[in-house]
């Protein structure tokens, strides 16, 4: 008889900063967290692996726009890590290593897997499994590896940044990913629509309700 394929859930980045009371607020932010709650539940029902993603950054990080003179949030700027170039947009002060907005929010603190990302004051990380330039890799990949995981799915903050780029490199590594629609928001709502096309055509499948996927 075949195994069925091994699922894990990755919750991206719902700490207190993303809240629309935070320091970077993603609006509508806290919708995610009853369905996150609800993926959560399901997941370890069917004895699934559950991880969490932590935007952790140094104070000195260089895609704080504090960090860079006469710049300005949502600015642009070209960094140049171990002689390699690009762009990188500036964001307010954020889940800054030991603050209480660092933190994932209470509802899903108990994830016990925390793979945390952006520890690397020069270079920015967007994605749960590496860094912005892939020079090195976090733990996610091992673990799901290490768990015979086939497919992930994938909900959290924010749409168009941090799960995007999760969503991408998930495919990249090669497992089939789903991204729960209705539980993920976006930092600029206009940019919604477009993060979800681009990942479509890069072969993530839109799962459109947590509902529909708790239900089937
Ligand atoms: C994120 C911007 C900066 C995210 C993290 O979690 O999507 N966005 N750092
Ligand atoms: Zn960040």
């Amino acid at each position: 008889m075949t195994q069925p394929s091994k699922v894990a859930l990755i919750v991206v980045d719902i700490q207190y900063d993303f809240l629309e009371t935070g320091t970077l607020p993603v609006p509508h932010a806290s919708d995610v967290i009853p369905k996150a709650q609800q993926l959560i539940s399901f997941i370890e029902s069917m004895h699934g692996l559950v991880v969490a993603t932590q935007d952790w950054h140094p104070k000195n990080h260089k895609s704080f726009a504090s960090n860079h003179a006469g710049k300005q949030v949502f600015d642009t700027v070209d960094l140049t890590y171990q002689d390699q170039s690009s762009t990188q947009v500036l964001w307010p002060d954020h889940c800054i290593q030991d603050t209480p907005g660092a933190n994932l929010v209470a509802e899903i603190s108990s994830i016990p897997l925390v793979v945390q990302k952006g520890t690397n004051p020069e270079i920015d990380s967007y994605s749960g499994f590496a860094d912005n330039q892939y020079h090195a890799f976090t733990a996610l990949s091992k673990h799901l590896h290490q768990h015979d995981i086939q497919t992930v799915v994938i909900c959290g903050l924010a749409t168009d940044y941090c799960v995007k780029m999760t969503c991408l490199d998930a495919v990249k590594f090669g497992f089939r990913t789903l991204l729960i629609q209705d539980a993920t928001k976006p930092v600029v709502a206009e940019d919604f629509d477009g993060a979800l096309a681009t990942l479509r055509s890069r072969g993530v499948h839109i799962v459109p309700t947590t509902d529909d996927f708790v239900s089937h």
